[in-house]
C-alpha cells in the first residue's frame, strides 16, 4: 500500500529572531544568508524600539550589570524582526547566530552570522529565542497573537504578515 507524499511531511517549528541595530542597515544580506540556511521568513517587521518596549523585550536581564547598555544599543537604530520557520527552528536558528559574545563566535564558530557581523559583545548582530516558551512571548511581541502554532507542515507554509 502506499502513502503518497507522506515522507514530504515534515513537522515545523517557529522562532522569533531579529536583526538588531549594528547590522539591520545589512538586513537583506542576513535575511539571504537565513533562507540560504533553509528557514522561511514568514513575518518581517523594521521597527525602531522605544526605551520602554527594549527594556520590557529584555525583562530577564533588568538588573544586570549590561542592561542599560544593551536598552541603550537596541534603541540606537531600527530593528528587523523575523518570524522564522525550519524543522527544529529554535535550537537551529541558535546555531546559525552562534555563541552570544562576538569573541567567542569569532573563535568557535568562525561561519555564524554573530561571527560576521557582530563586532563586539553587545553588537551582537541578531537575536533569537532561546525556548519554546520565549519563542511564544517573543513572536507575539512582534506580531501579537498566537502565531507560532498556526502552521505544522512544511505543506502548510504561507506568509502571514508582510510589511
Ligand atoms: P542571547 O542573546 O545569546 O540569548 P543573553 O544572555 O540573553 O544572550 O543576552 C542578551 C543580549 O545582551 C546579548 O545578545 C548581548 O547583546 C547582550 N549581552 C549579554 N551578555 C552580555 C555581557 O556580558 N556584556 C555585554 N552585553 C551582553
Amino acid at each position: 500500500r502506499l502513502f503518497t507524499g507522506a515522507s514530504l511531511v515534515r513537522t515545523n517549528e517557529r522562532t522569533l529572531a531579529m536583526i538588531k541595530p549594528c547590522t539591520s542597515g545589512r538586513a537583506a544580506e542576513v535575511i539571504a544568508e537565513i533562507e540560504a540556511a533553509g528557514f522561511v521568513v514568514c513575518a518581517k517587521k523594521e521597527h525602531q524600539m522605544s526605551v520602554p518596549q527594549a527594556s520590557e523585550f529584555y525583562a530577564e536581564h533588568d538588573g544586570k550589570e549590561f542592561f542599560k547598555g544593551l536598552v541603550d544599543f537596541m534603541t540606537s537604530g531600527p530593528v528587523v524582526a523575523l518570524l522564522l520557520e525550519k524543522p527544529n527552528a529554535i535550537k537551529e536558528w541558535r546555531a546559525l547566530m552562534g555563541p552570544t559574545a562576538t569573541s567567542k563566535a569569532k573563535e568557535e564558530a568562525p561561519d555564524s552570522l554573530r561571527a560576521k557581523y557582530g563586532t563586539d559583545n553587545t553588537k551582537n548582530a541578531t537575536h533569537g529565542s532561546d525556548s519554546f516558551v520565549s519563542a511564544a512571548r517573543e513572536a507575539a511581541f512582534w506580531f501579537g497573537g498566537p502565531v507560532l502554532a498556526a502552521e505544522k507542515t512544511l505543506a502548510m507554509i504561507k506568509p502571514i504578515v508582510s510589511e
